[in-house]
């Protein structure tokens, strides 16, 4: 099923970018794009449609796209970023997401970051964090259970973003970091945990034959390929200053889901 991959520019105002858990440190802009443009080549590379949208210097977050909107099959919920300096980034990936699904929109007083949604097949984990609220997960809950989707809520400690602490590697595998998220009901899963002294290593970009890895984490690498899966590794250790990750610079979009 062809995939569109939707990416956006680095923002020249990236240097101001929100940060929650790391000190700010300086960013080389040129290495940032370069690294961006060598991440959107392994998309390409899995055959992905790869489609960038502009930015501008109002918006320091623009490339952490995956945070604007969350993608399922039957709809699109254009969400409500908790930190109010990018609620201006909601307009444009509205927009494009449009073109390929009936959208929602989380509402004031929730709030959401696509960073906190999960999906692995009909289980959506979303986590409670200081990004997203009460409110924001009862709106999508109200989204998606008339579409038969469970969701589960997780309560998200000690990093930014749900996905910081789990991803889907396949619709049976989690790769984990339980620190951050302790509580968390994964009955029915196979969980795999991040290398102890690799604690931001569970941020995976699932696709078709091959996962996508950040560099930086060699020991969960191999934990991964132990278990049989095809890791293509990318560097994106300036946007790692700014406190990005491998999914939060794409939305995956399939075309023509079930068909
Ligand atoms: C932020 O704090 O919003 C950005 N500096 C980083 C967002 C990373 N997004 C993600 O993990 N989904």
């Amino acid at each position: 099923m062809p995939l569109i991959a939707l990416t956006r520019d680095i923002s020249p105002a990236l240097a101001q970018c929100e940060l929650t858990h790391l000190e700010r440190t300086p960013i080389d802009l040129e290495v940032a794009r370069a690294q961006h443009d060598a991440y959107e080549r392994s998309l390409a590379a899995a055959e992905c449609v790869v489609q960038r949208l502009e930015t501008n210097a109002d918006m320091p977050d623009s490339v952490f796209i995956e945070d604007i909107a969350v993608v399922f099959d039957e709809i699109a919920v254009i969400t409500r970023p908790g930190a109010s300096s990018r609620r201006a980034e909601t307009a444009a990936v509205g927009e494009a997401v449009s073109r390929h699904r009936p959208v929602r929109h989380i509402e004031a007083p929730g709030t959401l970051d696509g960073g906190d949604v999960l999906r692995v097949g009909r289980t959506v984990f979303v986590g409670c964090s200081g990004r997203t609220n009460s409110a924001g997960i009862g709106q999508l809950r109200c989204a998606l259970r008339p579409l038969g989707y469970d969701v589960r809520e997780v309560d998200v400690r000690g990093c930014l973003h749900l996905k910081s602490a789990i991803t889907a590697a396949s619709d049976d595998l989690l790769l984990v970091n339980h620190a951050w998220i302790p509580n968390a009901d994964l009955t029915g899963f196979e969980v795999l945990e991040v290398h102890p002294e690799e604690q931001y290593g569970a941020n995976l970009l699932r696709l078709a034959d091959r996962v996508i890895h950040a560099e930086a984490f060699p020991r969960t690498r191999e934990r991964l390929e132990q278990c049989g899966l095809r890791v293509e590794s990318v560097d994106l250790s300036e946007l790692a200053k700014a406190e990005g990750a491998v999914t939060c610079c794409s939305i995956l979009i399939p075309v023509n889901p079930g068909s």
